[in-house]
Formats: structure tokens, C-alpha cells, sequence
């Protein structure tokens, strides 16, 4: 017999779905959240037998756990942990143990494409097109490299797990990848899916006007309630606010934090380490604990959300040299302009800022985090622009 504790996620569910092609009936499963597998774990060692080969993938147990885990694996030989979390890297030290985040060719790992990879050499599974297709799509799904290869084949993927329940999930998967030659949607799935596409736009639409924006230790963050949706959220709240390092999307339901990052040189799942959390490099979660509570909701309350640039403007635009006009919640007006396009400047209610600026994304970047200004609408900018051109009427008619 086999045993297999996975997460709960399409990755993690996606092995689920490997174990069964491989081992029918005789494989018991069981798909936790990153807390509840400890539990699962201990629930294991006390009450299976000791020919039961377990497989933990996509997760990994606490320190005490790893220990028992370590002393059924000396006793038995039956245990193989497979993860490709940057915070699980330790166990490679163990026989049993296998983390890697990216593989010979510099691909980035998911633990379905790991277990597919483990299962075939081990002789356990056939590699078929449609299977290596399916674990193809929940790959670049997990790593988020559907993104870059605009595959929409494997977000539609994850969306339609979200849509049925995890059994319906499975049995559909399963179903396809033993009769098809290749993995597809069938239409009444195209249907919904394009049907949820949309509503999933108007969600994060919603989101992006509840988003505020705070300082953390040396971090500037984006901070939002969401329970749905929340890594299509996370992605395009950090791409429409590159002046944050990082978003944190807060579950009260269901008392979490996710974080995500688009930067490079943030390590969200550090931040998630702080609560006793963990992931990957770009996303991560924690419980929402009584300190995290304290910083991102307690201390973040009475701050309103951070106004949207204007959309639709014509006159008032980014990276203009003649110049680009924000506004902040405190009334202050800013210009940003370059008179050279090597330098750009911030003028702050007419008065010059000391700091200068090697573009404009750099300005922008400035004022973003320092003033919290956005960019007004188009009627705001003419109406200022006019006040302008008047005080300078004055001004001649003084002289
Ligand atoms: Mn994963």
C-alpha cells in the first residue's frame, strides 16, 4: 500500500492525480493545507502499517515530525518527501528527501513535475503525451511561468480546479489523461471558464480600490483582504504598483496571509518565515498569527486605500517631459518633468524637491512611497495647468 499527504492546491493535487494513474486503488491520499499536515503525519506513524510507503510532496513537516518521520524511514525504508519550497531545502540531507526549485536545464520545479519525473524513472508510471502535457501545465501554472509564455491553457487549468471540488477535479483528470492522446478543456468547460475569466477581472478590479499601502520593518507593502483568486490578485496588484515590494493578501476567514512579490530582490517567503510561514521566493503564506495580526491589520486599519492613477488620459501621462501631475490625499500637488530627459525633477506646490531623478520610473518610485501622490484624471491637470497660465497674467499685469 501507499500513502500520499499532498497540499491542497492544483500542484499538490496534480500528484494526487500521478498516484493514482500509478497505483489505482492501492494508494490512500490525503490533501492538507500547509498547517494540517503535521497532524496527518502523526495520524500516520500511530495508526498505518509499516509496509505503507509514504509520500509527502508539495509540503513539509515541522522539526518534530522530520525526526519520526526519519526514524520510520530507518525502520522501514518506506518514505520519500519530494518539494521544491525554498523553505524545505533541508531535507535534502535526508536519504529520503528531495528539494530542488530548479532542475538540470534551469527550469523551474513543481512537485507534480518532480513526482512525475520520480515515478517514471522508478518504473511506477508510463510517461504518456497527455500526462506530460497536464504536468506541463500545472508546472508552469505553480512556477507562475505561464505568465511569460502567455500560457492561458494552464491558468485556465488552475481555474477550473477551483471551480469543481477536488474529487470532481480528479476523477474528470483522471478520466482524460487514461482515454485522451492529448490534454484539452471540453467545451462546456471552455464555456464556464471564460465565464469565470470574467468575473475574476471584476474581483480584482474591486481589489485594487481596497488596497493600502504601509511600511513594515524596511519594506514597503501592499495590503488587501481577499479570499479568492489571490495569486492572479497578488501578481496584478505588485505589477500595478511597482513602487510596493510586496503585497499581503489577508484571509480573516480563514485566518492566513499570502504575500507575493514581483521584484527580484525581495524574498517573500523570509517575510512568511517571520510568522512561522514558508513558500517560495516570490510567493508565500503564513497563518495570520496574533503578531501578524498586530502589524498588517491592527496598525494598518485606519489607513485609507491608495487612489488609482487615472486610466484614460490623454494629456496627463507617464514619462512625459513637459511633465506628468500627481495629486496626494494631504492636497499637495506634484510635477514631474525633465527638462534634459536625463535628470527628472519633482516640483512639490511650485517649490523644487532637492532630489533629482535618472527617470521617470525612478521619480515616479519616489513619490510614490514617500508622498502616496497618484496620477489625476485629465480635467484636473487642464484646470491646474489654467491656474497656472493666469498667475503668470497676473504676475505681468503687476509689473
Ligand atoms: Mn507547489
Amino acid at each position: 500500500m501507499y500513502k500520499l499527504l499532498s497540499h491542497n492546491d492544483l500542484d499538490g493535487v496534480g500528484c494526487g492525480i500521478l498516484a493514482k494513474l500509478a497505483f489505482n486503488d492501492k494508494v490512500k491520499i490525503r490533501y492538507n493545507s500547509i498547517t494540517a499536515l503535521d497532524r496527518e503525519i502523526e495520524f500516520f506513524l500511530e495508526n498505518d502499517q509499516q509496509k505503507t510507503f509514504l509520500f509527502i510532496t508539495d509540503l513539509s513537516p515541522n522539526e518534530e515530525n522530520e525526526k519520526r518521520i526519519h526514524d520510520y524511514y530507518q525502520a522501514t525504508g518506506n518514505v520519500q518527501l519530494l518539494d521544491h519550497h525554498k523553505t524545505a531545502l533541508h531535507f535534502n540531507q535526508y536519504e529520503w528527501g528531495k528539494v530542488l526549485i530548479e532542475d538540470e536545464q534551469g527550469f523551474l520545479t513543481s512537485a507534480t513535475s518532480l513526482y512525475y519525473q520520480y515515478l517514471v524513472i522508478h518504473g511506477l508510471l508510463e510517461k504518456t503525451e497527455a500526462v506530460s502535457e497536464f504536468v506541463e501545465l500545472v508546472r508552469q501554472y505553480d512556477t507562475w511561468e505561464w505568465e511569460k509564455n502567455g500560457n492561458l491553457q494552464a491558468q485556465r487549468l488552475n481555474a477550473l480546479f477551483f471551480l469543481v471540488s477536488i474529487e470532481e477535479f480528479e476523477e474528470k483528470m483522471l478520466e482524460r489523461l487514461k482515454t485522451s492522446d492529448h490534454f484539452d478543456f471540453d467545451d462546456f468547460e471552455k464555456k464556464i471558464l471564460s465565464m469565470e475569466e470574467e468575473k475574476t477581472e471584476r474581483y480584482i478590479r474591486r481589489k485594487k480600490r481596497e488596497l493600502i499601502q504601509t511600511t513594515l520593518g524596511e519594506y514597503y507593502a501592499g495590503v488587501v483582504y481577499a479570499e479568492s483568486y489571490l495569486s492572479e490578485l497578488g501578481n496584478e496588484l505588485g505589477k500595478e504598483n511597482p513602487h510596493l515590494d510586496y503585497i499581503a493578501m489577508i484571509n480573516m476567514g480563514s485566518k492566513k496571509i499570502s504575500f507575493r512579490t514581483i521584484h527580484d530582490h525581495i524574498d517573500v517567503s523570509a517575510i512568511a518565515a517571520k510568522y512561522g510561514g514558508g513558500g517560495h521566493q516570490k510567493a508565500a503564506g503564513c497563518s495570520l498569527t496574533e503578531e501578524a495580526y498586530k502589524q498588517y491589520v491592527v496598525a494598518t486599519f485606519h489607513i485609507e486605500p491608495i487612489p488609482e492613477d487615472a486610466r484614460r488620459n490623454r494629456y496627463n501621462v507617464k514619462g512625459s517631459t513637459f511633465g506628468t501631475f500627481y495629486k496626494n490625499q494631504q492636497d499637495e500637488m506634484f510635477m514631474l518633468y525633465s527638462n534634459d530627459e536625463v535628470d527628472w525633477i519633482i516640483e512639490k506646490n511650485n517649490m523644487l524637491l532637492t532630489q533629482s531623478f535618472a527617470s521617470f520610473n525612478e521619480a515616479e518610485w519616489f513619490l510614490k512611497r514617500n508622498k502616496q501622490a497618484w496620477l489625476v484624471r485629465d480635467d484636473l491637470f487642464v484646470d491646474y495647468l489654467m491656474r497656472e497660465v493666469n498667475k503668470g497674467r497676473h504676475l505681468h499685469k503687476g509689473m
